[in-house]
């Protein structure tokens, strides 16, 4: 079909000046329609403060693309992005869309039917991502609409009102530069300020509550200081320090006034517990440490701390276990899902619901206000954020969210060890050098963290205070250093006499291991 037979929409301002010419006139459509999304993008940013900040249309696509990216994909981005993995996530989204936006209104200057289509199937693409959402309400599809709105309107703003003739056949229709120009400052300015609108009301309302915790019933001796070396991680992680991993783009913000904690499923008596019933529970404190099943041999993804909760066994027995229920699936109240063998959540290592973290209610980040803390499984099966529900079922009738994407059904952390001191390429002055870092082996407890030099006889380090067989040793050795390059390993000697494994393992799908081996130059 030729260009100039197609509807144009009559218009009574439509400006009378001459099209522009050139690369000027015909830069006008692509950003006309990046201007559209952006438009559209910023409102029904804006909206989503209102209806819930998971239904922005760019995190609730981003949001999408995570549970839909294939497992070797995300082990790629965790590895290399660590924690930027999610603004660098919501990053693409927002360009990827922009460009797709330029496209359209590229397209749409002369196809004109695309105004109205190229908006439409973004808008459907964002309302499908807000609703399918695992936490998504009845509102969720609103902010897509307005998104959908809000840029159909802008695009028409810019490509549908002209009435000019390109001057040259083939070409595309364009404002008057001037009027472009305004129309572009008054559509980035009012995005901008939707944007920072939105981004203030969506974390003001995000804001938790400010809650006491109560006294435990059994408390914990305070634990001695650690070992202080130069470079070696404190032995309690702050929790401001402490990783994060997770699936939320949007941190949950939970109301204790609303939160409950439901334990269903194959139990005698169900039962929910609001959260001043949680608080009368007796409570205990215990120093754990937690490892992610995505973290490298010498990696970053482990932290200890000292949790305050209930335990589960406490809360399971109320309820009482059916015979033949070998898994609790728990869930978050953005969805996620975790499975965890009941054996691990009802035996002497005492598996927690926490609510403290080192003497503080658990930061929103690390899934306030409850959340599940198994001591020796990784955290993709024990260590539920924002937990909501524990459903007693099968491992033969369900999985949770990792071991359906083939991450393995049990996770006991394998035992290894870390050096945090010298760093890898160090430069070292010849002489005394400490080397440090910590060992683990949760669940069977340290024995001997030991130390080799390029290959050489291994050497018992000497251990850091004892806090218990959940929680990490830390470990130092004096190393007198000799000029040259050299290779130091270490490694964890379990309280079973068995060696840190040596063989290599990447994380997928159930924990890395083999020993870790930091190169330095001593000059
Ligand atoms: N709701 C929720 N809980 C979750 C996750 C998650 O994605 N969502 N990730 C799990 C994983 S993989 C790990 S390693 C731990 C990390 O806990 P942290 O972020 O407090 O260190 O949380 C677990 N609990
Ligand atoms: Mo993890």
């Amino acid at each position: 079909m030729p260009d100039d037979s197609l509807t144009r929409t009559p218009s009574v301002d439509a400006p009378r000046s001459p099209a522009p010419r050139g690369r000027a006139g015909r830069a006008q459509a692509p950003a006309a329609g990046a201007l559209a999304v952006l438009a559209g993008l910023a409102a029904g940013h804006l909206i989503a403060a209102l209806t819930g900040p998971d239904s922005s249309p760019a995190l609730a696509v981003g949001s999408r693309l995570i549970d839909l990216t294939p497992t070797p994909v995300k082990e790629w981005a965790v590895a290399t992005l660590g924690t930027w993995d999610k603004p660098v996530l919501i990053g693409g989204v927002v360009l990827a869309t922009l460009a797709i936006g330029a496209l359209v209104g590229w397209l749409a200057s002369r196809r004109r039917l695309l105004i109205w289509v190229g908006p439409l199937v973004l808008t459907v693409i964002a309302a499908v991502a807000a609703s399918t959402g695992p936490a998504a309400g009845p509102l969720a599809m609103v902010p897509a609409v307005v998104t959908g709105g809000v840029g159909t309107w802008v695009l028409w703003w810019f490509l549908g009102r002209t009435t000019i003739r390109p001057d040259e056949p083939g070409a595309p229709y364009a404002l008057p530069r001037r009027a472009f120009l305004s129309g572009s400052a008054v559509v980035g300015a009012s995005s901008a300020v939707a944007l920072v609108a939105g981004q203030y009301l969506g974390t003001a309302r995000q804001r938790p509550a400010v809650v006491t915790l109560p006294r435990p019933t059994e408390t914990l001796a305070p634990l001695p200081s650690g070992l202080s070396v130069d470079g070696l991680a404190p032995w309690v992680t702050p929790n401001r320090d402490f990783y994060r991993v997770d699936t939320s783009l949007i941190v949950p913000s939970v109301d204790v006034g609303e939160w409950q904690l439901s334990i269903d499923g194959m139990v005698d008596r169900p039962f929910t517990l609001t959260w001043s019933e949680l608080l009368a529970l007796p409570m205990i404190e215990r120093d754990v440490t937690l490892n992610c099943v995505s973290n490298e041999v010498g990696g970053p993804y482990i932290g200890g701390a000292r949790w305050l909760g209930v335990r589960v066994r406490d809360v399971l027995a109320r309820a009482g276990v059916q015979a033949g229920a070998d898994q609790v699936l728990s869930r978050s109240v953005d969805g996620f899902t975790v499975s965890t063998p009941v054996q691990a959540l009802t035996d002497a290592r005492d598996a927690l619901i926490a609510i403290g973290m080192n003497g503080s209610p658990l930061p929103a980040e690390h899934g306030f206000p409850a959340r599940l803390i198994t001591p020796g499984l990784y955290g993709y099966v024990g260590a539920t954020k924002w937990l909501t529900q524990l459903t007693l079922t099968t491992y033969a009738r369900q999985s949770a969210y990792w071991t359906e994407r083939g991450w393995a059904e049990r996770g006991p952390v394998k035992p290894s060890s870390r050096i945090d001191t010298p760093r890898s390429f160090a430069r070292l002055q010849p002489g005394q050098v400490m080397i440090a870092g910590e060992a683990w082996a949760q669940n069977i407890g340290v024995l001997r963290a030991q130390v080799r030099i390029d290959g050489g006889p291994w050497h018992d380090a000497e251990l850091g205070p004892d806090a218990g067989i959940q929680y990490w040793r830390q470990w130092k050795y004096a190393w007198a250093a000799t000029s040259g390059q050299h290779n130091l390993e270490c490694r964890v000697v379990d309280e079973s006499g068995a060696n840190q494994s040596e063989a290599r393992a990447t994380p997928f799908p159930d924990g890395s291991s083999g020993l870790q081996s930091v190169v330095v130059t001593v000059d």
